[in-house]
């Protein structure tokens, strides 16, 4: 066993905390390497807890004096350890503990715990990162009011920013320092506790709340970037209003702020009136944002606003039920941006996520419930599963019980629970008691690893008119489930007549349809359709109703019939997908072989019709006319990946379609070329989507004029959503075009981070043996740093996630070095290092060479000394 092998940690082991918190003094006293927290706690035994010893969580700090009641405590009735301090006969009744302690935030680069981002002062607390400031029952069950009095340098911090409302600030006479005090009346977990403080500027505005109360809204950021800082405000300010007209959620206090740091490890994060934000997440402007980043601020600053009811006033009873707050906060996030923008583009766009991260994950060995029940690092689940399709698991909670009993229960669960920590068991208990509904089989969902696949096969019965649809459900092993139940199912489905006229209510005697949704519960089930003027093509699955991989057993016409006939927009598309995948995983297996592939002309005219119907969404003709990605089509295979074959099949056919649908694309891209000022709306931004979807298949001809055009189109772009459609179109071609784009690219925006960060992206992913060699020079250049997690993710973590032939080169070199950056970062940044390296989670479904080759580096990593817990769990899981 590996030294730092962690202890498991299980769901069934846990018990109520022995002792309560029910106040919390802080005071903390800034110095860039010396801070000091003295604390004042408020404790009592917890009347519904077991009694005995109290333990305090604490970490990487330095205890300097510990008093109970006001009187040092003898060393005799305390221990102190690596985990924490246990205080052995604590009182039988309610006592104070002052705690103080001295930590050096310069030398955090965990960046967990109090840190120094830019020389800005600012904190990390969740999961467990409360203990690295102070000794705490840093567990979310125990909830306290905080008071923070924080004091600084007036040069160094002018600003000092904590929770809650700020009820007090004042000058230290006699000295350059000052204070301010802070009080968020609402009871929090720890890890909902933050503190900035900095030189900072600052943009606000104000919000008035459907009752009428005004609240102060600032962002604030380094200074020399409140210009761009007003997308952001705009956003979170359309989210509150969201949040009121959608659930009823009103804001409770009277500031809420908003910090941009420039090191985190995550994308933001939702501290109780204080949410700090991954810069990336905050700021925008035209020439240095793309109307992606557009929409992931929004997203996420709508994220990060919607846990203040899901995630902070009603928060998680432990770590297991990160999902009661993730599932449903991304559930609502991706309503809001449905709602504010288009529904069905958004849908395609989360369902892309959800298969090229979820679906990935659950196909390997890091395939976890959305609940799970063991953990040895929890930083380790913040994953795609416990987030994305936890959001699945209310999409379809909320497609089975009809919106109005969806509102109902969640309108139970904040009534009942609000001001405590919940479960999932909680949660469901609302929605059946609000609807009368057994969710029994629904919370199966919660426990079971895997990607269900659901298997349709049609049969029409002309003479009696009569069709019959055979739905089967299986699901593959996963860690620790070698064995799976069937799971309830809900899938949304019409049937569609000859003419594209959907059948209306079709008639049916199964006690499993109910209107346009089949309840499927059962491993099998036959449900049959009478009255049927003809053969029906069946719509299964719409919207994308439950997360399972779906084989419909449809034939290419069928397909064909599907995308063109559809009213769901998002059966639509996947038709298209689906046919498109079908040419490209024959295409690989003949480029495996060194054969040539051909393409059905009924594809091509299929994408031809809906490139040039004016009346559809621009952003959904986008998104039509994107192919699967190399990693779907590997996905797809499952077994014995052959990455150069699966990218062979996709050059092939995007140069293909670029040539034999030139006419049309070159129409589009004239006739949506515009001199009108950027504006990063939805509509405009699906108009560059499909200009840029156009340019990019007319560059992979590889002519002349395609080039050319692509040339022309990264130089005169005046915003950065054109240039880096350019950039990227470019660079597929190492040579000198795309050498000069990217020293010009360079030359404009050298001394921004941020946008060099798409510089370094962009090189990191171009697909050919070039790219290894340039990027390993690309570590050294002074604007990359292995200390600041964006860099990190956007060269090394863009390579090994974005560049598939070049990550699995088959000399093992491009696994050789991620697993050296992950080596050298896990020192300074495990949750950074971990992350990194689950990269490697598909290595099992690679061709055995290379199979082979990344083994051999997981086996490296894992035998190396020193390894931190949290890239231990992952190697280990990954080699189980
Ligand atoms: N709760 C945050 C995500 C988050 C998790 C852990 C962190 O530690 C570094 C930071 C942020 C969210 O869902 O946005
Ligand atoms: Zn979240």
């Amino acid at each position: 066993m590996a030294k730092n092998q962690a202890p498991v940690i299980r769901l069934e082991d846990y018990t109520p905390p022995p002792y309560l918190v029910d106040r919390v003094d802080l005071d903390v006293r800034l110095e860039p390497d010396d801070a000091r927290v003295a604390s004042r706690l408020h404790a009592r035994p917890n009347p519904d807890g077991g009694r005995g010893e109290f333990f305090l969580d604490g970490e990487d700090i330095e205890l300097v004096s510990l008093e109970l009641d006001g009187v040092p405590l003898p060393r005799s009735d305390y221990r102190l350890d690596d985990d924490g301090l246990t205080i052995t006969s604590p009182p039988d009744r309610a006592f104070v503990l002052d705690i103080s302690t001295r930590i050096d935030p310069s030398a955090n680069t965990q960046l967990m715990g109090l840190y120094r981002s830019n020389g800005v002062y600012c904190t990390q607390c969740e999961a467990e990162g409360f203990r690295r400031i102070t000794f705490f029952p840093d567990r979310p069950d125990v909830l306290a009011v905080y008071t923070v009095r924080i004091e600084a340098r007036k040069s160094d911090a002018p600003i000092l920013l904590s929770n809650g409302n700020l009820v007090e600030t004042g000058d230290i006479p006699g000295s350059d320092r000052h204070f301010a005090v802070w009080h968020d009346p609402f009871p929090k977990p720890s890890y909902l506790f933050a503190l900035v403080a900095g030189d900072l500027g600052h943009v606000a505005d104000t919000f008035t709340t459907a009752s009428g109360r005004e609240v102060a809204l600032a962002i604030y950021v380094e200074r020399g970037k409140e210009d761009r800082c007003d997308y952001a405000l705009q956003a979170l300010k359309r989210s509150m209003r969201w949040d009121e007209e959608a659930f009823g959620r009103e804001y409770d206090l009277d500031v809420f702020n908003i910090v941009a740091v420039s090191d985190f490890n995550m994308g933001a994060m939702e501290n109780k009136g204080l949410n700090v934000f991954n810069d990336k997440y905050v700021l925008a402007s035209p020439e240095t944002a793309t109307d992606t980043d557009y929409a992931n601020i929004e997203a996420i600053i709508a994220h990060e606003y919607f846990h203040n009811w899901t995630g902070n006033r009603i928060t998680c009873r432990d770590w297991f039920q990160l999902c009661l707050k993730e599932g449903l906060t991304v559930f609502r996030d991706q309503e809001f941006s449905s709602d504010v923008r288009s529904r069905p583009v958004e849908r395609i766009g989360d369902v892309r996520t959800l298969k090229a991260h979820q679906f990935v994950e659950d196909a390997g060995p890091l395939a976890h419930p959305v609940r799970p029940e063991t953990y040895r690092e929890i930083n380790n689940f913040y994953t795609a599963t416990v987030y994305e399709k936890g959001a699945e698991l209310i999409r379809m909670l909320k497609t089975l019980l009809g919106d109005g009993g969806f509102r109902a229960g969640m309108d139970l669960y904040f009534d009942r629970h609000d001001g405590t920590a919940a479960t999932i068991e909680d949660f469901l208990a609302c929605f059946a008691e609000a609807t009368g509904r057994d969710l029994t089989h629904f919370k199966l969902w919660y426990r079971q690893a895997g990607t269900p696949e659901v298997t349709a096969t049609g049969r029409y019965d002309a003479a009696a008119k009569r069709y019959e649809l055979t739905l089967e459900q299986s699901c593959r092993p996963t860690p620790g489930q070698p064995t799976k139940e069937p799971l309830q199912i809900p899938i949304v489905f019409a049937l569609i007549g000859p003419g594209g006229e959907e059948i209306e209510a079709p008639r049916t005697a199964s006690p499993n349809v109910n209107g346009n949704l089949i309840e499927l519960a059962s491993p099998r089930e036959t449900i049959v359709f009478e009255d049927l003027p003809g053969k029906p093509v069946p719509s299964l699955l719409r919207g994308f109703s439950a997360p399972v991989k779906l084989n419909a057993n449809l034939s290419g016409d069928d397909l064909l019939f599907v995308a063109r006939e559809d009213r769901d927009a998002f059966n639509r598309w996947q038709a298209v997908q689906t046919l498109a995948t079908g040419i490209l995983v024959d295409a690989q297996a003949k480029f495996a072989t060194g054969d040539r592939p051909d393409l059905d002309p009924r594809f091509v005219d299929s994408l031809r019709r809906t490139a040039q119907d004016g009346d559809l969404d621009p952003a959904f003709r986008a998104q039509v006319l994107t192919l699967p990605s190399e990693s779907d089509i590997a996905r797809e295979l499952g077994r014995d990946v052959d990455p150069d074959a699966i990218h062979d099949a996709g050059e092939w056919l995007r140069g293909l379609l670029g040539t034999r649908l030139g006419g049309e694309l070159r129409d589009i891209y004239s006739r949506l070329g515009t001199n009108e000022p950027y504006s990063p709306d939805a509509e405009s931004a699906g108009r560059r989507a499909l200009r840029n979807t156009a340019m990019t298949l007319l560059a992979a001809t590889g002519d002349g004029d395609g080039i050319a055009l692509v040339e022309r189109h990264y130089r005169n772009a005046d915003n950065m959503t054109d240039r880096m459609a350019g950039l990227a179109a470019l660079t597929r071609r190492p040579g000198a075009a795309a050498d000069d784009a990217l020293a010009d690219f360079f030359e404009r925006y050298r001394t921004d981070p941020l946008v060099l960060d798409k510089w370094f992206t962009i090189q990191a992913t171009v697909p050919t043996p070039e790219a290894l060699p340039r990027i390993v020079d690309l570590t050294k250049n002074p604007a990359f740093s292995l200390a600041n997690p964006n860099r990190v993710r956007a060269l090394v973590g863009a390579f090994a996630a974005g560049n598939a032939t070049q990550f699995n080169r088959p000399d093992g070199a491009g696994y050789r070095f991620v697993a050296d950056i992950v080596l050298a970062v896990d020192r300074a940044n495990p949750q950074l290092a971990a992350r990194l390296l689950s990269a490697f989670r598909s290595w099992r479904s690679l061709e055995p060479a290379r199979r082979a080759a990344a083994e051999a580096e997981l086996r490296r990593i894992a035998a190396r000394d020193g390894l931190s817990r949290d890239t231990t769990d992952i190697v280990q899981r990954s080699l189980e």
